[in-house]
């Protein structure tokens, strides 16, 4: 008798211990199909009704913004380690901390509207469909880089993505351009137009504002407020840090920028807003970039360690989700673990491809000038060096 006891004992114990697929696929029975969740309400400007306050996640929708959130974070803290080791130079910003923004936006539109944003673009390189190999072969400047090793950081382009812009605010006015053609075509498609809090407070934004609402474009203008400008805090910036009134005749949204439930209800709401033909609106995404600036800014002379940490420990967009999975039976603690390790893999074989793919050859510097155009002449550094643009 006691001998079957023990037997048994051990038969349930080792099941507790090992593994394997089959039990996974057992487990996998006990998931929940789907959950429904209270979110943060969005604060609101010039606006009767905003987004819902609860949503649905499907278990598939759940493990596939985890997965990609997990690569934009993998992504970055790869490219950190590029940088240190010299194999990435030059500008480099990193969106780490960020990641419900980019996934939370893509989630709540089509792969056929249109996104532009600022230097701080790998996630959303990403998100619109650039596999992490060519974002990272693109920061090392190598061939099989997604500008070819010829953009680096920040300027990365991808079907309906526009980049990438190094100037700060530059792409608010192109954003409304984008929505402007929408228009034209009355392709009922929207453009997503981000900067960042600092650019918030430069005039070319206030203009775009300006012709989007005269033209009534469907361009959904989003600050990612990630409290600081290079080292200027919100508060040392702007004389108003309510981003979301900023539009003054456009209506505005704040939101949750950490939750991506709440940033992809957002967003639905704003695009629908905009295919209604209201004109344009302004998301305010409330949010944490994790690294300084950029790679040079160490990021601790203008905020303190305790006050990473502590976004780190209440509020990380990984971890939200994470909870909000495990805690109803969307995801079990260790499924999501080996979607971290696929996810490790996947970026340690893309830097691989980063460090080894070879750098494009010099008589292609001049290249790629302009999409389509009969070949010509351009100069060199001087007047005897030629190169040839070939499209
Ligand atoms: C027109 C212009 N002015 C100044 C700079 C230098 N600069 C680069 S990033 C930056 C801060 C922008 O901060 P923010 O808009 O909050 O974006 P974040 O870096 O936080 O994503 C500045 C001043 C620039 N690139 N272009
Ligand atoms: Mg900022």
């Amino acid at each position: 008798m006691k001998k079957m006891l023990t037997a048994a004992i051990s038969r349930v114990l080792s099941g507790v211990t090992q593994k394997p697929a089959s039990r996974v696929l057992a487990a996998s029975c006990k998931y929940s199909n789907s959950a429904t969740f209270e979110i943060k309400k969005c604060g609101l400007y010039r606006l009767e009704e905003g987004p819902p306050v609860t949503t649905m996640l499907t278990r598939e929708d759940g493990l596939k913004y985890y997965k990609m959130m997990q690569t934009v974070r993998r992504m970055e803290l790869k490219a950190d380690q590029l940088y240190k080791q010299k194999f990435i130079r030059g500008f480099c910003h990193l969106c780490d901390g960020q990641e419900a923004c980019c996934v939370g936006l893509e989630a709540g539109i089509n792969p056929t509207d249109h996104v532009i944003t600022s230097y701080r673009a790998h996630g959303f390189s990403y998100t619109r469909g650039l596999t992490v190999r060519s974002i990272l072969a693109e920061l090392t400047g190598r061939r099989g880089g997604c500008a070819k090793g010829k953009g680096g950081s920040m300027h990365m382009y991808a079907k309906n993505f526009y980049g990438g812009n190094g100037i700060v605010g530059a792409q608010g006015p192109l954003g409304a351009g984008v929505a402007l053609a929408c228009k034209y075509k009355g392709n009922n498609e929207v453009c997503l137009t981000l900067y960042g809090d600092g650019a918030a407070n430069q005039g070319q934004i206030a203009e775009a504002y300006n012709m989007a609402a005269l033209w009534n474009l469907p361009c959904i203008f989003i600050c990612e407020n990630n409290r600081y400008g290079m080292g200027t805090s919100v508060e040392r910036a702007a004389a108003n840090t309510d981003y979301y009134k900023r539009g003054n005749f456009i209506p505005g949204l704040r939101v949750d920028g950490m939750d991506i439930l709440c940033v992809r209800e957002a967003t639905k709401f704003a695009a629908d807003y905009c295919r209604s033909g209201k004109g344009p609106i302004l998301m305010e995404l409330l949010t944490y970039r994790y690294h300084g600036h950029s790679m040079s800014d160490p990021g601790i002379s203008y905020r303190t360690r305790e006050e990473i940490q502590s976004v780190r420990s209440k509020s990380d967009p990984i971890m939200l989700l994470k909870d909000k999975m495990v805690n109803n039976k969307l995801a079990s603690v260790e499924e999501l673990k080996e979607i971290d390790v696929e996810v490790r893999k996947e970026i340690d074989d893309a830097a691989q491809f980063a460090m080894t793919d070879p750098e494009p050859p010099l008589e292609e510097l001049g290249h790629h000038i302009y999409s389509s155009n009969p070949p010509f002449d351009i100069r060199g550094a001087n007047q005897w060096i030629k190169f040839q643009s070939i499209s």
